[in-house]
């Protein structure tokens, strides 16, 4: 026999080893249940006991007498706690001797769906309503899996339409619907609100007013709450979004926000339902909307009724990919608050980029509003948390197998927010992708899991540095997808991106320090001098509270217009690096999940250079300096980026064409700016 050198043989062998590797086969229909055993599986392999010494949702997972044990609360706590198993099983933590005991942080953990009665999702980017309200019958089976998703990750309500209400949801027949939705989502402890419009006696029953303090308006409120508790004993509520963005409330009638939620608060109190009123207020002629909230809402503070809760958006102005935390949040103090996170990627490309949002709500939830002294977190201050769903009737409900991670990642942190962005990611990663066959766990955990976790981590930062960075915000045009920041759209101001940049030939960004719109005294103190003052205001919210000359000098000691050239760069240089990666991980990912991802990443790189061929070539006309050398040249001239919009479908949705490029097109009509 031959004797074959070593390194060959080592080579026969690894290249056997290779080939041996088969990636699963999967869609991304089974979104992060894809790696764990069935839930019924899970429960037959344990013995459960339900007991009232434990907090109601909470359970308790332990081995004993040679069994596996769940004692839970109540049967929803069960359900989690059979969830909670199947997850550590998935991530190889559910070895002999498990004693794992938990409850949620927040009582409330609720989905918001901006659905509409005729199927359209307002900033929907998974396809029509998943609710498909015009269809015959309710789908069934869908409903199911929405259940099952979100009592895997411990979400026990949902608000099933819009907050820009059609008055018909309260209708006899709308009514009856949301009941047969209702009986399905409770058998998965998930409890069923619905979003009013303030205008519904008015609209409904031919009311001459929306007046709350109006008898007649406070009795349709009350027989109408009847009429739904009639039909859904356990129904959870009302959302309102009320004199916001031309909906009407109580303000139409020279009453306060206090006074319109009161009333609807009044009507379901005899019922045990709740009010989530928003806080997203503001109007055209104000100097910067990012004061209006707490403008509103602390003089009300200690008017709202004990079953009313604030509903509060994470920043001041509307969900940007970097916003300091909601001032309001460290100023009220007898008024219960809830935060509103939005999952659905409005303003971080849709269902095209990858950009998990977990590091983001971290941010927020982490930040120190000094209420009550330091470790003021804002998750301490919010006593509930709602996210702005991005669910639709696409067959992997969100449209991108990477925009899963974020509905996830709401709900690991609405059950506990002390969990860290990182150890949600990996959750994730490792129960959302099957392990290929033929590879050991060690192998899949250093060749695919890590690196990819790399990117979930590294993601919202690419977008924030791509589209609006050290600050920056509102940059966006249209449909909220890409950059406009020339846009000068009627009718508000307070649409405008310049509103939000004000770049001239001096500088560029809004001073709000007390010379400014003092919106930093709205932040408890150390904050307000934090954010007042250049040398301890944060870098990545430099623009956000001051207005900075061009060559004003970074702690790089590199000018600013050239750091925002570069923030720019690191963004696409970042996606490029995910798309590198991903390359790299094609063995170990199944061919379905690589392509749509790979043409995803290309598609985010493409649309990264846009923002910053739009962002960088426009302000450059105001600074007047050149592009330092060391990043990307600009590859579209600005003048071709101005006034010309992206191609969208019938949906909103962007058009982009073979190589991932967006389909770019003149407007048809010239608008008056
Ligand atoms: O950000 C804006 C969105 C609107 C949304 C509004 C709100 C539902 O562009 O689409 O309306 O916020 O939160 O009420």
């Amino acid at each position: 026999m031959r004797a074959f050198p070593f390194a060959v043989l080592a080579g026969i062998f690894l290249a056997a080893c290779s080939s041996s590797v088969r990636p699963a086969e999967q869609d991304g229909t089974d979104l992060w249940l894809a790696a764990g055993k069935p839930y019924g599986e899970v429960l037959a392999s344990v013995q459960t006991a339900i007991d009232p010494a434990l907090p109601a949702e909470g359970f308790h997972i332990y081995d004993a007498g040679g069994a596996r044990h769940i004692d839970a609360g109540s049967e929803a706590g069960l359900r989690y706690g059979v969830y909670a198993l199947q997850r550590a099983e998935a991530l190889g933590q559910a070895g002999p001797g498990m004693d794992l005991q938990e409850k949620p942080f927040y009582d409330l953990r609720i989905l918001n769906h901006w659905d509409n009665l005729d199927d359209t999702v307002e900033r929907g980017y998974a396809g029509l309503s998943m609710w498909e309200w015009t269809a015959a019958e309710i789908p069934e089976a869908r409903i199911r899996r929405y259940g099952e998703l979100c009592a895997s990750i411990g979400i026990n309500g949902s608000v099933l339409n819009n907050v820009n209400s059609n008055p018909l949801m309260l209708d006899a027949e709308h009514i009856a619907r949301v009941a047969k939705i209702a009986d399905i989502l409770r058998e998965y402890g998930i409890k069923t609100y619905i979003s009013i419009k303030w205008t519904s006696p008015i609209s409904l029953d031919g009311l001459k007013s929306g007046d709350p303090l109006d008898p007649k308006v406070r009795a349709w409120w009350k027989d109408k709450a009847d009429e739904i508790y009639a039909a859904i004993p356990d129904f959870g509520g009302f959302l309102v979004k009320a004199n916001s963005e031309g909906q009407a409330g109580p303000q139409d009638y020279g009453r306060t926000h206090a006074d319109g939620a009161n009333m609807l608060a009044e009507a379901l109190k005899p019922h045990g339902g709740i009010v989530m009123w928003r806080a997203f207020v503001y109007a055209p002629t104000s100097p910067d909307r990012a004061n209006q909230a707490v403008e509103e809402f602390l003089p009300l503070d200690g008017q709202f009724a004990d079953n009313v809760i604030v509903q509060i958006k994470n920043g001041p102005v509307d969900f940007q990919p970097r916003e300091p935390f909601s001032p309001l949040f460290g100023k009220l103090r007898n008024t219960k608050m809830m935060m509103e996170f939005q999952i659905t990627q409005e303003y971080l490309g849709f269902s095209n980029h990858l950009a998990y949002l977990g590091t983001m709500w971290k941010e927020c939830l982490d930040s120190d509003t000094y209420r009550d002294g330091p470790g003021s977190s804002v998750a301490k201050m919010v006593t509930a948390v709602a996210g702005v769903a991005n669910t639709g009737q696409d067959a992997n409900f969100t449209g991108y197998v990477f925009a899963q991670a974020n509905w996830y990642a709401f709900g690991r942190l609405a059950w506990n927010p002390e969990l860290s962005a990182e150890e949600i990611a990996d959750e994730w990663v490792r129960q959302t992708f099957l392990k290929p066959e033929g590879m050991s766990q060690k192998a899949f955990d250093k060749k695919f899991v890590a690196p990819v976790h790399d990117i979930l981590m590294a993601s919202r930062e690419a977008v924030v540095n791509y589209e609006m960075p050290l600050g920056l915000h509102h940059l966006f045009g249209g449909t909220h997808y890409g950059p406009a920041p020339w846009d000068r759209m009627p009718p508000r101001p307070d649409w405008q991106p310049a509103y939000y940049h004000k770049a001239d030939s001096a500088g560029i960004g809004f001073d709000r320090t007390k010379s400014g719109s003092d919106n930093v005294d709205q932040y408890n103190e150390p904050l307000a001098s934090t954010y007042e003052n250049l040398e301890t205001c944060p870098e990545n919210l430099l623009l956000w509270f001051h207005h900075l000359p061009w060559d004003y000098k970074l702690a790089s000691g590199r000018t600013l217009w050239d750091e925002i050239c570069l923030h720019y760069d690191r963004g696409i240089q970042t996606v490029e690096g995910f798309r590198k990666t991903w390359q790299e991980l094609k063995p170990y990912v199944s061919p379905a999940l690589w392509e749509e991802t790979d043409r995803k990443l290309t598609i985010q790189a493409n649309d990264g250079r846009w923002w910053r061929d739009a962002n960088v070539g426009y302000f450059q006309t105001f600074s007047g300096r050149p592009v330092p050398e060391d990043v990307e040249p600009l590859r579209t001239p600005i003048d071709s980026l101005i006034f010309r919009v992206l191609l969208s479908d019938r949906l909103g949705m962007p058009q982009h064409d073979e190589e991932g490029n967006p389909i770019i097109v003149s407007m048809r009509r010239f608008r008056r700016p």
